[in-house]
């Protein structure tokens, strides 16, 4: 082992990681050495997993240099990536022929796998590509080249569209729901079909069908954007649909965001009050020639079953309307209207980058019962956004009406006044003669309960099925303990996620809000990006940010803004924007995005909005750089007992304002650093020097006492940094002291998040993980202890006595105190992202061990694959089992271990291969490892 160990005391000598040895020769041939003496015979190494911007294999994306990403596979520890080369051709053999190859990248030294740019010649609209890549990896092993993955462009240029906007004859312009119009045309194909694409776009949501299909399985699309600045079309490979001779194209319109209710003040027709559609289907056959299908006069119109479909109401669908076979071939549609061609703008059409609302689960009843006041209910077991597909046969003519609450009240009856106007409500009228089977179409429900009414015959559980639907963004986070609440706490939060991830982010999915309020998304995207891939969810979001974005740099409270200008309360008009905490989602998230996915183009794109938000908030905070005075939201919903009691908190707005207005300068100078503009960086880092010592001079004690005192004040000044370093620990101490003396938690919407991180951060674990499991009011377990399967809105939205939070805003779905499952992952597990090599390509391996638990399992799929940490104390010895993806490096710290006693898989550390580095580090030993699988345990002393 002489080499081994001249490595490891060389490493030692030099404490960095495998990244920046990769950087320096002399570094370069201890590892290579390194690794050639732990490798092992037979092993492959494969470029895997190939995506492209934020898929695999997307079908029309409209980024003219697309972003290409692979992981590699490698049973061989310490694997890293030396080069790679990347080649691009329009068909799937081309790829591998030279003369058909359109773009090769040669073989590029660099140890990159995530998200390179497409640097070959323009990319033309409509066409597929295929790519391919290899790797070499440190060792000198060569990859093969994967097996090949695509990306198709979409309708690039405005002159692509040939199709017309169109719509139904007489619906529009309407002050109240109508039936949902249905649009049809029949046209012939004459021979074989190679390739069929439908474009499609609507005001208001769509349906799309060919030959009496569905096409495609996205639902609520074509999803919400800032419908006048930015429209999104969806397309479909409809290739298998076409058939020779006669075919039919079929459209459903529904109200959707577009034109319905959206918003609490009960306003419609946000974005215009007429609903049309935009589609072109390009078929082309095997011989070269092609055929266009698209919406424009020659289309028909009607009403059928759908009398009413509404985002917040709910649908109402009368079967004996139903006109069989209306989009397929052979139906007569004399008796329909011709369509009017309408002159809506077509500039502004936009390939999608996040996934698409698809149906994601489903859910059976877990009871169906009668409640004290005689109605019967099925229980779904779970509080889940989506709705119910109804199975029923019975007398042509009955109406089922299904109701959907979240809640039981005390007596156990079905409680909807939290809706406030939001009717959710489901009406289905039997045609009669069999089994019908039924989901509404332009309308989701967020429910655990559902009241029914009028169905007929015994209602058993497979009458109803609950459709669970959100934004397809997978699954990358698990997360389990020994501690069965706080499993039921990650539960929640993940089913927080789910129903609030539906197409944008939205507050609560359930009462006549369901909006994207921009200081939810803001504290929750952490942990939203460790359970799941949310990278091209939030990319989406952040355009329409800025597009909704005014010009002097306020962010609107909600994006899409449907709220705008209004009413203040003395009379006067307000805009909604510009508020701390909420609008610095557009400098915030951004920043969470980098780091969590590397995605450094998000954060090139965003820059300008992201300065024009920080400029903002310099001007109102004005020469003093004390901003004051504002509206703000403040440490919403915190929690000070009844006395206190007002939705803004008790922590000064002004302090929470200025704290972010530096907080944003921060980040606007780690931006500009990772953006090479260093004299922006050079100027943000002086700005935030004279912040924070506005801040001190205004709101903090010689003493340490920050503002009010209040946790919130301390959680900012000190996850912020904006404290003198002197004061730090004695503030620090200060909140501690709070928390231990109350014994819980008194935060809102902005301090919540932050304040684990906080005590844990000042070495105040074991306050940490007191609030943490703490079970009685107010705390993140009590709401586990009534029985929640989803975050609550407010700490006391089910008061220990029995009753409700005032009706008018109680949401049981809520995602923004789950915000502590970035500390879960974090600290808990201990999976961090190293600032420096962000998307994890450095990752931070440091439980914390606390809180009575004896085991804490994570893992997260991170952009070069899946890392996990799973620690557990059995029979006096501690275990760490730690999982490092290909091509990334770790450090991780194993608690209260010795190097001299540490193992790794049964040996001594020492001799042990793949490991990089060892150092003891206070009372932790600090372990350097490259990719692959490390079991470390050690026996505990008393
Ligand atoms: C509520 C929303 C949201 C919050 C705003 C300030 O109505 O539900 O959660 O961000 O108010």
């Amino acid at each position: 082992m002489p080499l081994l160990n001249t490595c490891l005391r060389n490493e030692r000598r030099r404490y960095q990681s495998l990244a920046s040895y990769l950087l320096g020769v002399a570094g370069l041939s201890i590892l290579g050495g390194c690794a050639i003496q732990g490798r092992q015979s037979d092993t492959a190494l494969r470029a895997t997993e190939l995506r492209v911007e934020y898929r695999a294999n997307p079908l029309a994306i409209d980024v003219r240099s697309p972003r290409l990403s692979w992981q590699l596979q490698s049973i061989t520890r310490a694997t890293m990536q030396s080069a790679y080369q990347i080649r691009v051709s329009e068909s799937p053999e081309g790829v591998s022929r030279s003369a058909d190859v359109l773009w090769d990248s040669g073989r590029i030294s660099s140890d990159q796998s995530n998200q390179l740019a497409y640097g070959g010649p323009a990319l033309r609209s409509g066409q597929r590509y295929f790519w391919q890549v290899r790797v070499w990896d440190t060792t000198g092993r060569q990859s093969a080249w994967s097996s090949p993955g695509w990306w198709e462009m979409g309708l690039l240029a405005p002159s692509d569209w040939q199709a017309k906007w169109i719509g139904p004859p007489d619906a529009g312009t309407s002050s109240a729901p109508e039936a949902v119009p249905m649009m049809r045309r029949a046209f012939t194909s004459r021979g074989e079909v190679r390739r069929a694409r439908a474009y499609v776009t609507s005001h208001g949501l769509y349906q799309l069908f060919l030959n009496g299909q569905r096409v495609g399985d996205a639902e609520l699309t074509p999803g919400w954007t800032s419908y006048n600045k930015r429209l999104q079309y969806q397309t479909y490979d409809v290739t298998r649909l076409i058939r020779s001779g006669a075919n039919v194209a079929g459209a459903l319109l529904g109200d959707g965001w577009f034109r319905g209710v959206i918003g609490f003040a009960g306003h419609r027709n946000h974005y215009g009050d007429r609903l049309a559609m935009l589609l072109q289907i390009e078929i082309t056959y095997r011989d070269g020639t092609k055929r266009l299908v698209i919406s424009d006069q020659n289309w028909r119109a009607a009403t059928g079953p759908i009398l009413m479909s509404e985002i917040y109401a709910g649908e109402t669908y009368d079967a004996r309307q139903e006109k069989t076979g209306w989009s397929a071939p052979g139906y007569d549609d004399s008796d329909w209207k011709s369509v009017i061609r309408l002159d809506d703008p077509q500039e502004h059409l936009v390939a999608p980058v996040s996934p698409p609302v698809r149906k994601q689960e489903e859910l059976t009843p877990i009871r169906i019962f009668t409640t004290p006041a005689g109605q019967t209910v099925a229980d779904m077991g779970q509080n889940m956004v989506g709705w119910i597909r109804l199975k029923v046969s019975g007398p042509r003519g009955t109406t089922v009406t299904l109701r959907h609450a979240e809640v039981l009240d005390a007596q156990g009856n079905f409680y909807t006044d939290n809706l406030r106007t939001a009717a959710q409500t489901v009406r289905y009228t039997l045609k009669g003669g069999g089994v019908e089977i039924y989901q509404p179409h332009f309308t989701f429900q967020g429910f655990r309960y559902v009241a029914v009414e009028g169905y007929p015959g015994r209602l058993t559980p497979e009458g109803l099925t609950g459709v669970v639907v959100h934004s397809d963004i997978g699954r990358s986070g698990e997360l389990e303990t020994s501690n069965a609440l706080i499993n039921q706490l990650q539960h929640n939060i993940i089913w927080g996620q789910k129903g609030n991830f539906v197409d944008i982010p939205t507050d609560c999915p359930q009462r006549d809000e369901r909006l994207g309020w921009t200081g939810d998304a803001e504290v929750f995207a952490p942990t939203a990006a460790f359970n799941a891939d949310v990278d091209g969810f939030f990319a989406k979001w952040l355009q329409d940010l800025a597009a909704d974005q005014y010009s002097d740099g306020a962010v609107p409270y909600v994006v899409p803004d449907v709220i705008g200008v209004r009413t203040d309360p003395k009379g006067g008009t307000m805009r909604s924007a510009g508020a701390a905490g909420w609008s610095d989602s557009a400098t915030l998230i951004p920043w969470d995005m980098y780091l969590a996915y590397g995605d450094r183009r998000l954060l090139a794109d965003q820059y300008e909005s992201m300065v024009k938000w920080l400029e903002y908030e310099h001007r109102r905070a004005g020469d003093a750089l004390v901003w004051s005075g504002d509206f703000q939201f403040g440490d919403w919903l915190d929690f000070f007992g009844p006395a206190k009691h007002t939705n803004f908190g008790s922590t000064s707005t002004d302090m929470i304002a200025t704290a972010y207005f530096a907080h944003s300068t921060d980040i606007l100078q780690r931006a500009a650093l990772v953006l090479d503009k260093r004299d922006d960086a050079m100027r943000y880092a002086a700005l935030l020097e004279r912040v924070k010592a506005a801040f001190q001079a205004r709101f903090v004690q010689p003493d340490g006492v920050v503002a009010e005192g209040t946790q919130t004040a301390y959680v900012l000044a000190l996850d912020f940094d904006l404290l003198p370093e002197s004061l730090r620990p004695l503030a620090a101490a200060r909140l501690a002291q709070d928390v231990r003396e109350r014994g819980h938690l008194t935060t809102g919407f902005l301090g919540t998040p932050r304040l684990l991180a906080v005590l844990s951060r000042y070495g105040y674990l074991r306050e940490a993980y007191g609030l943490l499991t703490r079970e009685d009011f107010p705390s993140w377990l009590y709401p586990v202890k009534q029985g929640a399967t989803t975050i609550w809105e407010r700490w006391d939205g089910l008061k220990p006595d029995g009753t409700f939070e005032e009706q008018s805003m109680n949401s049981f779905n809520h995602y923004a105190y789950g915000a502590v499952g970035d500390w879960m992952y974090s600290v808990m597990a201990g999976i961090g992202v190293d600032p420096a090599a962000p998307g994890y390509k450095h990752i931070l391996i440091q439980p914390q061990l606390g809180g009575g638990l004896s085991s804490v399992s994570a893992s997260h799929i991170t952009p070069y694959g899946k890392v996990s940490s799973r620690w557990r104390v059995v029979a006096g010895t501690f275990h760490l089992t730690v999982q490092i993806p290909a091509n990334a490096t770790a450090t991780v710290r194993v608690p209260a271990a010795r190097t001299s006693t540490l193992l790794e898989s049964g040996k001594h550390i020492d001799v042990s291969n793949g490991i990089l580095a060892v150092q003891q580090v206070g009372p932790d030993a600090i372990v350097e490892v490259g990719s692959g699988q490390y079991e470390f345990s050690y026996l505990i002393s008393h």
